[in-house]
């Protein structure tokens, strides 16, 4: 479904769909000391009833310490603190337990480095009124990405590209992390089995959410690229996302050629 505006539908159902309650955007942190006052501020400025939840993995440069000071100073400001680096998807994971386990009713994905801009979350939240999973898509019509290098964005398109033929999904932004799931959605997915790894984490739960009949809505984003701190974007990221997908497709085709279903 294209609505006209670049949001587009997958799974779409006329569907009752209930309040939302509140909001949790939790925010995953690496050595993010240089950008996570600016974007607490920012998120607490553009949804002020949303709450927001650091997930640190005890970072070297006291990511950690400067979330605490937050925290200590606003009570909608909370953190998790995590032993050490397990990648982005484990700390997602263990941010949306902590949501679930605290009662709210939307959890949403955002990065520490300003490349999803806060300002746009009463849009995510207006379309999960009546979805269960909310996309910002940089890649269905009005959405963009700024200061973007050109082989940056081939590297998104193209995998996006690549996992929506090899799982036959009509996703456009399949490896974003720009998110909001309902909190039934999250536990409809049984977060135990999805991978945790980088892109391979986004797409799985992506394409799980899809599989499983849930109302899945892209809304255009625009994507700016980090002025502050390093990526931790990697090659062993990538050619795992690579794999991972391809043997995903594989399985899913074998499951219909064998009529039997294979969920993960
Ligand atoms: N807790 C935790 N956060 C992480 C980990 N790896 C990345 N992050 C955070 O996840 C978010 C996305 O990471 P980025 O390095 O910006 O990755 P990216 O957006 O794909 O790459 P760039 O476009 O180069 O910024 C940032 O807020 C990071 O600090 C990790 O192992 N643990
Ligand atoms: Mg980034």
């Amino acid at each position: 479904m294209n609505d006209g505006d670049g949001t587009r539908a997958a799974g779409a159902q006329e569907r009752q769909f209930g309040p939302l309650g509140t909001a949790l955007v939790i925010i995953p942190t690496y050595n993010e000391a240089e950008n996570i006052k600016a974007i607490v501020g920012r998120v607490r400025s553009a949804v002020p009833e949303a709450h927001v939840l650091v997930a640190d993995d005890n970072s070297p440069d006291g990511t950690g310490k400067l979330a605490d000071e937050l925290a200590a100073a606003d009570d909608q400001v909370h953190v998790l603190h995590r032993k050490g680096k397990e990648g982005l998807g484990a700390a997602y994971i263990a941010g949306f337990r902590w949501g679930l386990e605290h009662d709210y009713g939307v959890l949403i994905e955002m990065d520490a480095d300003g490349s999803h801009q806060p300002e746009e979350l009463p849009r995510l939240l207006t379309a999960l009124k009546s979805a269960d999973l909310v996309l910002g898509s940089r890649w269905v019509p009005g959405g963009r990405t700024v200061n973007w290098p050109k082989s940056r964005q081939f590297i998104s398109r193209g995998g996006s590209l690549y996992s929506r033929l090899a799982l036959g999904l009509s996703l456009r932004d399949i490896t974003g992390g720009y998110r909001a799931f309902r909190r039934e959605t999250l536990e409809g997915l049984g977060l135990d089995q999805v991978a945790s790894q980088g892109y391979c984490f986004q797409v799985d739960l992506a394409r799980r959410a899809v599989k499983a009949g849930y109302h899945v809505i892209e809304v255009p984003i625009t994507f700016v690229e980090r002025e502050l701190g390093d990526s931790k974007m990697s090659r062993d990221i990538l050619v795992e996302a690579l794999w991972r997908v391809t043997a995903w497709g594989v399985g899913e085709r074998v499951a219909k050629a064998t009529g039997r279903d294979r969920s993960s």
